[in-house]
């Protein structure tokens, strides 16, 4: 029977190791969520990073771990700090995220990584291969395994592979920058369905094939060494009915409140406000440009002082690049300085946390805000766009979201924003502090509706039968 093989730099668990046991338990994050379906059908499975180092087990342990980890319909491909360093911190989050972002001045071109980075994907493909018979489908996901499909369709020709890149693919101008461009391009397109999460994304790389490559692209379809391969956008979705029913559990009168959810009410009444924000600690979210336009808004719009609060969730996130680091000691600095700019005895206008917090936290704050503000400066997508609509049970609500997150493409109901432009920024929040209800009522109605309709499920299930698609065309090429 055909199997499906998913590959992701991670396995969807966490392997933990403390003296005497070996515990590992599954994530259950939205790609993990969305996966389900193709990943618990037949004999389906999962190649990934377990998270522990290779050089940190013994021959023993490492054996017991890939057991463990074969339990769960999981295989990992061993990995090395040096592997990690090399590969993951240094050329996919210093020369990939980075420039895939549009942070150019934080692009790191260097020879050692990117051989690392060929290297690892040569150990993903070998993986890939030990677990690979005729007729199985594999679905490679991200930017951190861009060489992976070619790898596997040089050895298997007849293997059906698909690829979904979760970043934004940048223009061509920006791309053309790349030392190792055509590598790159052609490492993509071993795939026959390459998915991107917004048309933008598909076009940009559509483009840099013709340009670069100087292929043949007809509408969404590349010719390339006698194959067709198909190009098209499937903006991800979210585990809506998961976030709604969890909203509406908390909001049960016989649930008993949480101490967060205690506080912020402390702050909520007709003329107080609770603003959200929740980001991993990434340049790429704006955060602060976010604060510096808080600032603003509260020098501009003074009458707000007292009656707003900022709380802003910052998920530890890469704390071993050194931009990181930077980002977040300017973090730390803002938010000191505005606190202490604006601050009286009884109001502080940001609540910064930098921790990851438990999935009931994070239900707790989407139900007591009034505002989120999600302003990246540029995102693939952005899910906690869609979380926050999710939760809004009463209907109420308002999201204030960045143009140049991929999810503004398909949340027109929102207040989209330039998050470069303070006073367009500030003048926003401040439309949004005052909407009336039954606005509110009626765009937070609009994206609910397409959010459910287009859940994380909907979306792997369009992607696997665009793959499926695939098959079916080169069968009827063969047997023609
Ligand atoms: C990449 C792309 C694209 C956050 N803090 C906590 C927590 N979260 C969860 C959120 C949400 C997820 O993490 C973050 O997803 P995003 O989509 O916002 O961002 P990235 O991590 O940058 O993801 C992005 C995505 O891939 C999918 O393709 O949308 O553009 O950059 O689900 O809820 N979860 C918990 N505690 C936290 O403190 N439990």
């Amino acid at each position: 029977m055909n199997k499906t093989i998913i590959v992701s730099n991670r396995l969807p668990l966490q392997v933990s190791i403390q003296e005497n046991s070996l515990e590992i338990v599954p994530s259950v994050g939205g790609l993990a969520t969305g996966m389900k379906s193709v990943h618990s059908e037949g004999n389906g499975i999962w190649i990934g990073w377990s998270g522990i180092p290779e050089n940190d087990l013994s021959p023993d342990l490492s054996k017991k771990v890939q057991t463990k980890i074969r339990n769960e319909k999981c295989v990992s491909v061993p990995l090395t700090s040096q592997d990690i360093e090399e590969y993951y911190e240094g050329f996919s989050n210093r020369a990939l995220w980075p420039l895939f972002h549009y942070f150019m001045e934080y692009t790191e071109f260097e020879q050692n990584e990117w051989d690392a980075y060929k290297r690892v994907n040569e150990n993903f493909a070998k993986v890939v291969l030990e677990n690979l018979e005729d007729g199985d489908t594999v679905w490679v996901h991200d930017y951190q395994l861009l060489l992976l499909p070619q790898l596997i369709k040089d050895q298997k020709p007849n293997t059906t592979i698909g690829f979904f890149l979760h970043i934004p693919f940048p223009s061509y101008e920006i791309f053309r920058t790349f030392p190792w461009r055509e590598e790159i391009l052609k490492g993509m397109l071993g795939s026959d369905l390459l998915g991107f999460h917004t048309y933008d994304y598909e076009r940009h790389f559509l483009s840099s094939i013709k340009r670069i490559l100087r292929l043949e692209v007809q509408f969404n379809e590349i010719n390339y060494h006698d194959r067709t391969i198909k190009v098209d956008s499937f903006p991800m979705g979210i585990d809506y009915d998961k976030f709604y029913n969890a909203a509406l559990e908390h909001q049960k009168s016989s649930i008993e409140k949480s101490d967060l959810r205690k506080r912020l009410e402390e702050h909520m009444s007709e003329d107080k406000k609770l603003i959200l924000s929740i980001d991993r600690m990434d340049y790429t979210k704006g955060i602060p440009n976010r604060i510096k336009a808080f600032e603003y808004f509260l020098d501009n719009y003074p009458e707000y002082k007292e009656h707003v609060r900022l709380v802003m969730l910052a998920v530890p996130s890469r704390s071993n690049v050194p931009q990181y680091q930077k980002l977040k000691r300017e973090t730390d600095e803002l938010v000191g300085r505005i606190n202490g700019k604006f601050a009286t005895v009884s109001w502080t206008p940001i609540w910064y946390f930098y921790r990851s917090l438990p999935f009931d936290d994070l239900i707790d704050l989407y139900i007591s805000s009034d505002v989120a503000l999600i302003t990246p400066i540029r995102d693939g997508m952005n899910l906690v766009a869609k979380e926050y609509v999710a939760t809004r049970t009463n209907g109420d609500g308002v999201l204030i979201l960045s143009e140049m997150a991929g999810a503004s493409k398909e949340m027109n109901e929102a207040l989209l924003i330039n998050p470069n432009s303070y006073k367009d920024f500030a003048a926003t929040l401040k439309r949004a502090l005052t909407m009336p209800q039954d606005e509110q009522k009626t765009r937070i109605k609009f994206l609910q509706k397409r959010l459910k309709r287009y859940d994380v499920e909907k979306w792997a299930t369009e992607f696997f039968k665009a793959l499926e698609g695939t098959k079916k065309l080169r069968q009827g090429k063969v047997t023609k």
